[in-house]
């Protein structure tokens, strides 16, 4: 691929992929966030607010996976006896529901229920590692480091919910692991419009301090020219 094809416009600059070395991660997008019922309704949040997020990373997945990139799923859960879940986290809020009671879509936030799943529509392919966490970091008590590393990656594509629990915490662990993150700003999402923005704010300032972000619509002729290249098209 010559240079220049497969840089995207972004901020605080631009942000050139180097193919081979991209790996999408998409963050958390399971129905215990974006559906009634689920953990994120248990903490008062109106989850609807999480699904303007689903078509464009929809496209994004598509264009990865069209690209040959390295994708990867996380999802934030617990086992079912609870053990990895801390007391100090069962008890945040003092909320009337919590982890492990039982809800709509089974026990909430447990692994193997309904509720745990990610939504149908961004569900994982054969081939594409599944982390569970029990934090908010990919990376915490999780063995994505190894996946990631094993493969070769170095830049990482990031979306999912929520903007700044769950992938802003990641785009720290990652950078601190030398990882370059690009955060798509219309592929992820918040409870809290005014907290998405900062969100975003907080990772491209000071120079990129965390690391970049960008629209789908910036990244998605970078990635079908990438998958020209693959197919030996371009
Ligand atoms: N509550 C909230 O905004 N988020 C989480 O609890 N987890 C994730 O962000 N995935």
């Amino acid at each position: 691929m010559s240079e220049g094809v497969s840089t995207v416009a972004a901020e605080p600059y631009a942000f050139t992929l180097k193919p081979g070395a991209v790996a999408l991660v998409i963050i958390d997008m399971q129905r215990d966030f974006l559906e009634p019922g689920g953990f994120g309704d248990a903490l008062g949040n109106d989850v609807s607010l999480l699904r303007a997020a689903v078509p464009p990373l929809i496209d994004v997945l598509a264009a990865a996976r069209a690209a040959e990139l390295v994708v990867v799923h996380t999802r934030e859960g617990h086992r079912p006896d609870l053990s990895d879940l801390t007391p100090a986290k069962h008890a945040r809020g003092r909320f009337a529901t919590k982890i492990g009671d039982a809800g709509p879509m089974g026990r909430i936030l447990v692994r193997g229920e309904p509720g745990h799943d990610i939504i149908p529509e961004l569900a994982p392919v054969a081939g594409e590692p599944v982390i569970d966490k029990s934090g908010k970091g990919a990376f915490f008590a999780t063995d994505l480091d190894a996946i990631l590393r094993g493969r070769g990656i170095t830049q990482l594509i990031i979306a999912g919910v929520t903007t700044e629990v769950c992938v802003n915490t990641t785009v720290r662990e990652a950078n601190d692991r030398g990882f370059e993150c690009l955060v798509l700003s219309d592929c992820t999402g918040s409870y809290f419009p005014d907290f998405h923005e900062a969100g975003l704010a907080m990772i491209k300032a000071q120079g990129g301090i965390f690391g970049w972000v960008a629209s789908s619509a910036a990244l998605l002729p970078v990635l079908s020219r990438m998958a020209g290249d693959t197919d030996g098209k371009a």
